[in-house]
């Protein structure tokens, strides 16, 4: 047993955000699937999401501030650029995928298309809608980079990276967001780059089991 605890889902984009992060880096870790509505859970994590980690002593959530800690206390490859203005440019694409991705991806297309049907309702189709012309738009300002760069922050993945990752992983199930992708070269050789790390593919999320009716289903999406 580790004494690195990540509490999480491997169907949850954050927490294989911070998954990538730990592989990336070579750090071993358990991972704990929680029910983040127990209200047990909210002891280790107030707002009642995932991840969290527990390291030692130490109970540490938001994804971010997990990476972050984890790349400054443990050997490994580097995660962040040491660099100002590359380190700046990542945490400038962490800040946006967090802020306006995030939103329209997952909550707009992903969670409609595959979440809604599970759960025995139809797709809001009008979300969908809303959702399309936002995502068309982000995958047009990621082209614009990752056209010219292999990664976000330039020739290594950072954690950007491994926030955008999940995220896109689920858009390109969606027909939809497929077209979209198909449309960005740059975007669709990065989401191929990603796929072949190993930190990837050990994370990659037991999608079979969004068939059930669980905690971890419904915390999968957000
Ligand atoms: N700001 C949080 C966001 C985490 C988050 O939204 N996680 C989702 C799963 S990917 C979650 O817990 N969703 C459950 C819910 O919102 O009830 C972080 O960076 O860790």
């Amino acid at each position: 047993m580790s004494d690195v605890i990540l509490y999480g889902n491997p169907l949850s984009t954050y927490t294989r955000t911070a998954r990538i992060a730990f592989e990336e880096k070579g750090v071993p870790y358990d991972l704990e699937p929680v029910d983040h509505q127990a209200p047990e859970y909210r002891k280790i994590h107030p707002f009642g999401k995932i991840p969290a980690l527990r390291h030692g002593s130490l109970l540490l959530y938001e994804t971010l501030a997990i990476a972050k800690y984890v790349d400054a206390t443990f050997d490994g490859p580097p995660l962040q650029p040491s660099a100002t203005v590359p380190r700046a440019i990542m945490n400038q694409w962490i800040s946006s995928i967090v802020h306006y991705y995030y939103g329209s991806m997952i909550r707009k297309l992903v969670f409609e298309r595959f979440v809604a049907p599970m759960q025995g309702r139809a797709p809001n189709e009008a979300l969908v809608a809303e959702g399309l012309p936002e995502i068309r738009h982000q995958t047009g300002v990621l082209e614009e980079t990752l056209s010219k760069s292999p990664y976000l922050a330039g020739g290594d993945a950072t954690i950007a990276d491994m926030f955008l990752y999940p995220v896109l992983f689920y858009v390109n199930f969606s027909p939809e967001g497929q077209e979209l992708i198909a449309e960005a070269p740059g975007v669709s050789a990065w989401l191929d780059r990603m796929g072949e790390r190993d930190a990837v593919q050990a994370t990659i999320p037991p999608i079979d089991k969004m068939q059930e009716e669980t905690p971890a289903r419904r915390a999968a999406t957000g």
